[in-house]
Order: structure tokens, then C-alpha cells, then sequence
């Protein structure tokens, strides 16, 4: 007994000096820090987002509320196909769309019947979650659920018993489908529905009515304490303001969330200006999500098959968000027999081979290194720590000096593209900037830089450089960290689609024509113009038979005058009009692509009208008005 008191006594005297001196040289921690859970999902980079609602039925964007349960019946629905070409994809995770603005519940839940219970679908006796919950796991992939606040079927929808309903049904989905990485809650809210057969707009008071802070998130947070919580503003992870997919070029992980004309950001209502760029210094450690579909919209039309984003695309998203600090979120969207298109799979197999062929080679593997200042001698903060897998391990400076300098040898003569840096992010967003220079003919040549480095950075350079000598300046309020250096050459191999079902063209511009006055041209600062009218409608004149027409919004990011809802017209002498076609062009605000509105036959009239018949502000804007055979 003695002799282990002394042993023990030895051992604590002799160890724990060593362990504390190591603990206070490492440098102090920066501004606000990312929790366990966010560190997490960091790592894991990107995951899907899948939308199969009835509104998948209906060929529509944002589903009314309306559709008849009967048309939910899939024929020969796959989670398994869907979930194995996302992970075969490197997609760490899949998120379902558990319930979209139409209030379909894909889980038979004790709220409402306007669910799976009440469809065709395996008799009623299915449950969708529970499938994409399966299929995720069965290809090592964590799960998710989106649950939308706004619900359009709800008859309860602005009375205080919908919250309560809208709690219960979070609820029932942190607890019965296993560990979750995120609960997922989109700004989209408040706005004209079913609503239980009055078919009426029914507005809420966004920073009050879902109770956020106080009654929802608290579930999420008692029941999935390791689930990411997204919401445009956080509190885990924020929107990133477009659904393009890309993050700021300078993309900070904190972020102050602000709100309009002085109220409090909440979902759906605060300022997205700063979104894509986060906060330097800023009060939260709320990185950003790129969500973009891999069509042009995030549910099925069988006129995208020929628009799925190809294997190039979806790579310059993912230098353009994961290589941004940010995560990739891409959206998957099944066919209504239930399984995922050719298109999308063969483009989600090619995009997985070049990210893994582009990275799984690190040119800057075997490379010695020389810092201007190291941290002490101990190999905790030795310079060749960014050489290794881990993320956390990392290099530092002494204490005071903020912009040290490192000199990289490579191995031999390196040909790449991409340079990678990471920091040590547990220890925060510490490094303003980083440049990076060769050595070439006896002098040093800046080949890149770039602001906001974080969990990880990608820099793409135009070409590719041969070097085997490098120089890493660093530039930092404090001693920064350097956790990784990697250098790699992009994959490149030809793709094409290998089925094509568009068989319409645009028609060339000769063929038709304006008939309206008065627009005034509006042009953005890529030169990229749209048209301001006065009116209310756009007349044309039509020299060939049309099939669908497409309206492109103004693409410089503002709102102002974007069409909402449409009427279409048709007319032999411009004066007695026959109305074809009316809807809504759903989500255009956050993802503002060409909407082609398709008559279903060809029609031959001299003339057409597009009405806006709901805009954003007070004049309509057009930037393209396409006609198609
Ligand atoms: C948006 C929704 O309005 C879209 O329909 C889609 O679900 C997207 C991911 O979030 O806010």
C-alpha cells in the first residue's frame, strides 16, 4: 500500500508539470469556438437532401396542400438505389424530406392523415423516413430530416394549435429514427394554401409563432443532442443566401445573424446580405450550408432530365462551398416511380471518381518544411504536422509572432492545381489570410492567396504550376495554426448523358417578338441586364407555334419585380384573349432559375400574353423570355 502511494505520489509530481506546461504553451483560443457536434459535421462535408412528396406527383416545385393522397403510389420506390448512388458518391450522409410546404407527412404520424397512412403506398402500412433511415445506414451514411414549419394542408396553420401539432411531429422523428445529424428547418414560410379546403393566405408572426428558441429547438436539442440544427440564421449552421451552392469567396465559420429594419433575425425574416461571407469576429460559430439541387429545381420534372448538373458542375460546387469552409448539401430528386433517374446516378458516379481521383494523391506528400518561428520544441506544433491526415494537428508559431513564414520542399517537381489548407479550428477561425508563393528563377512568385481559411480550403488556381519549392505566408490578429498542406491535380475524364428525353428547342428570336413599350433596362455588375416594365403583362407576337414558354428572372440577386404567380393568355387579333395556362412559379425567390411553363400540346396563335399576376415590389422584371416547339 505504501510503496503504491509513493509510486503514485512519483508519478504525479513528475507527469503532471510536463502535461500542464504543454497545456499552457498551446496557443489561447480565439474568438468563439465550434462545438463538438459542429466539429463533427465539419468532417463530414457533404450529404443529400432528398425531395418525394405528392408534390413529386404533381410536377410542381412547392406542392399547394391539396394533392389527393391517392396519387401517392410509387411503383417501384428504391431508398436503397437512391442512398447507395449517393454514397457511392462520398456523401457522408441523406437527409429526408420528411414533410414538405404541402404537409405530406412521409411517416404515418399521430398528427394529421395527411400522410403516408392515407396513401396507396403499401397499403398505408409504409413509413418513408424509416426507409431512407434504413438505406442510410445499410450504405454507411448517417440520416437526417428536414420537417417544414410552413404547412399548406393544415387547417390548424396560424391558430396555436399547429405549433403544438408541429412539435408533436418533431418529436416523433427524434425519437423513432435512430441517431440524427441534423433536424432541418427552412426559412420558406406563411403564404396562401389549401389549408384544409379554405384556399387562403394565412400569415404568421415569424419571430414568435414556432417558438424557436424556446419550445422547438429544445426537443431537438433534449432528443438528437449530437443533430445539427439549420435554419437560415443557425443556431448550428447557417444558409448559405443562394441555392446556387456556393459560399462567399471569403467564407468566415462565425457569424453574427442580423435582422431587417431593426427586428430580430429569425427563420424566414433577417438579412441574407452577409450570409455567403459569415462574420469576421463575428458573435457565433455558425458555418455555412451550400443546399443546391443537382437539377434546376429540387423536385422531379421529367423536362430537367437533360438539365441534371453534370459531374464539372458539381465539382466547381464542391471547391466552391467544402472548399470554402462550408458544407455541400445537394438535393436528390426521385423519379415518381421512386427511384432516381440514369442521368442523376451516372452523374453522381462520375462526380464521386473525380473528387476521390483529385484527392486521394496529396503531391505535397513526403515534402520538409522550415518555419520562420515554431512553438517551443515539442512535436505538438512542429511544422510537419501539416503534413499529416489528422485535421487537428497543427503547427504554431512562438508566442507574438502572427505572420510567420513557411518554406515547403517537395519531393521533386510537382504539377498541380488545387492547394489545400486547414486549421486547427478547435482553437478557432485564427488566420486572416495566407499566401502562397514559388520559388522560380531565384525569386519568389505569389501563385495564390485567399482570406478565410477555417476547416478547410480549397484555392483553385486558373492552370496548373510545376514547383518543388513553396512559401506559405501567413497572416493572423494572433498566432495562428496551420493544421494541413496539401497539394493536388484535378481529375478530368469525358462525360456525356446517356439518355436524352427533351425533345423541345428554343425557338430562335426572330420568330417572336415584344409588343410592349415602355421597359426600362436594369443591368447588374456581371452585365447581366433585365427589363423593367410598367405594365403588368407582356405581349407577344408569335411567328411559329409555341409548346411552353420560359421565364428567367433577373439573376443579378435582387428581388425586385420577380414573378411570383402567372397568368398565361393566347390570342388571334391581340384583343379577345383565351387564358391557358396559371400557376405559381414556387421557390424562385431562393433559387432563381429559368421556369418553363409547359402547355402539354403545341399552339398556334399570333399572339400571347404573360401576366404577372403577383410580384415582389411594385414593377415587373424580366431578364429572358424564351418560346420553345
Ligand atoms: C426551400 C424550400 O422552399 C424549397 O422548396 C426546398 O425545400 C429548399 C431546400 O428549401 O426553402
Amino acid at each position: 500500500m505504501f510503496f503504491m502511494k509513493l509510486n503514485l505520489k512519483f508519478i504525479f509530481l513528475g507527469l503532471f508539470p510536463l502535461l500542464g506546461m504543454a497545456q499552457e504553451n498551446a496557443p489561447k483560443p480565439y474568438g468563439v469556438l465550434p462545438s463538438d457536434r459542429q466539429l463533427k459535421w465539419h468532417e463530414m462535408e457533404m450529404y443529400c437532401l432528398i425531395h418525394y412528396t405528392p408534390t413529386t406527383f404533381q410536377d410542381k416545385e412547392w406542392g399547394y396542400g391539396d394533392a389527393d393522397p391517392i396519387i401517392f403510389n410509387p411503383k417501384h420506390f428504391d431508398a436503397n438505389q437512391i442512398a447507395h448512388a449517393a454514397a457511392k458518391a462520398g456523401f457522408k450522409g441523406l437527409i429526408s424530406v420528411a414533410k414538405h410546404h404541402d404537409g405530406f407527412c412521409l411517416w404515418p404520424t399521430a398528427t394529421t392523415n395527411y400522410s403516408v397512412a392515407s396513401s396507396p403506398w403499401e397499403n398505408g402500412k409504409g413509413d418513408m423516413v424509416r426507409e431512407f433511415m434504413q438505406a442510410s445506414h445499410n450504405n454507411n451514411m448517417e440520416f437526417g430530416v428536414y420537417l417544414s414549419a410552413w404547412d399548406r394542408n393544415d387547417t390548424r396553420y396560424g391558430s396555436d394549435a399547429y405549433p403544438e401539432a408541429y412539435r408533436i411531429q418533431l418529436k416523433e422523428l427524434m425519437t423513432n429514427y435512430g441517431p440524427l445529424f441534423t433536424s432541418w428547418h427552412d426559412g420558406a414560410n406563411g403564404g396562401d394554401g389549401y389549408y384544409g379546403g379554405l384556399n387562403e393566405k394565412r400569415t404568421i408572426d415569424r419571430s414568435s409563432y414556432y417558438g424557436w428558441e424556446d419550445k422547438t429547438w429544445p426537443i431537438v436539442r433534449e432528443l438528437q443532442p449530437m443533430a445539427m440544427i439549420f435554419s437560415d440564421v443557425g443556431p448550428d449552421m447557417r444558409w448559405v443566401g443562394n441555392e446556387h451552392g456556393f459560399a462567399g469567396e471569403t467564407s468566415w465559420a462565425t457569424f453574427t445573424p442580423k435582422g431587417i429594419d431593426g427586428r430580430k433575425p429569425v427563420p424566414g425574416d433577417s438579412d441574407y446580405e452577409e450570409s455567403p461571407y459569415g462574420t469576421r469576429g463575428g458573435e457565433y460559430w455558425i458555418p455555412a450550408e451550400c443546399d443546391v439541387p443537382q437539377r434546376l429545381g429540387w423536385f422531379y420534372h421529367q423536362n430537367q432530365d437533360d438539365k441534371v448538373k453534370t459531374p464539372n458542375q458539381l465539382f466547381e460546387i464542391y471547391l466552391k462551398s467544402v472548399g470554402r469552409g462550408a458544407n455541400m448539401n445537394l438535393g436528390l430528386a426521385p423519379m415518381p416511380d421512386g427511384y432516381l433517374h440514369p442521368n442523376d446516378v451516372k452523374s453522381l458516379e462520375y462526380f464521386g471518381r473525380k473528387v476521390n481521383e483529385t484527392f486521394h494523391i496529396n503531391l505535397a506528400k513526403g515534402a520538409t518544411a522550415k518555419a520562420s518561428s515554431v512553438r517551443g520544441d515539442s512535436k505538438e506544433f512542429a511544422i510537419q504536422n501539416i503534413f499529416d491526415n489528422d485535421r487537428y494537428s497543427y503547427y504554431a508559431p512562438a508566442d507574438s509572432i502572427f505572420t510567420p513564414s513557411i518554406e515547403i520542399n517537395l519531393e521533386d517537381n510537382q504539377e498541380f492545381d488545387i492547394i489545400r489548407l486547414r486549421e486547427n479550428i478547435k482553437l478557432g477561425q485564427r488566420l486572416d489570410s495566407v499566401q502562397v508563393e514559388m520559388f522560380d528563377n531565384g525569386d519568389w512568385v505569389k501563385i495564390a492567396s485567399a482570406t478565410s481559411i477555417g476547416a478547410n480550403r480549397l484555392i483553385k488556381l486558373s492552370q496548373p504550376i510545376i514547383a518543388n519549392r513553396l512559401r506559405l505566408n501567413l497572416f493572423a490578429p494572433v498566432e495562428p495554426t496551420l493544421s494541413d498542406f496539401g497539394l493536388f491535380k484535378e481529375f478530368d475524364e469525358d462525360f456525356s448523358f446517356d439518355t436524352s428525353s427533351d425533345k423541345r428547342e428554343r425557338l430562335n428570336n426572330s420568330l417572336y417578338s415584344l409588343l410592349n413599350a415602355g421597359m426600362t433596362v436594369v443591368t447588374d455588375d456581371n452585365s447581366q441586364s433585365s427589363g423593367s416594365f410598367n405594365s403588368k403583362d407582356l405581349v407577344f407576337e408569335l411567328k411559329a407555334p409555341v409548346s411552353a414558354i420560359g421565364y428567367l428572372p433577373r439573376q443579378d440577386k435582387q428581388l425586385q419585380g420577380i414573378v411570383l404567380k402567372y397568368e398565361i393568355l393566347v390570342s388571334n387579333d391581340n384583343k379577345s384573349w383565351k387564358s391557358i395556362k396559371a400557376g405559381e412559379f414556387s421557390n424562385i425567390k431562393a433559387n432563381p432559375v429559368e421556369q418553363i411553363v409547359d402547355f402539354g400540346e403545341s399552339l398556334n396563335y399570333k399572339f400571347l400574353k404573360l401576366v404577372a399576376k403577383e410580384f415582389v415590389g411594385d414593377k415587373m422584371t424580366v431578364a429572358e423570355v424564351y418560346f420553345y416547339n
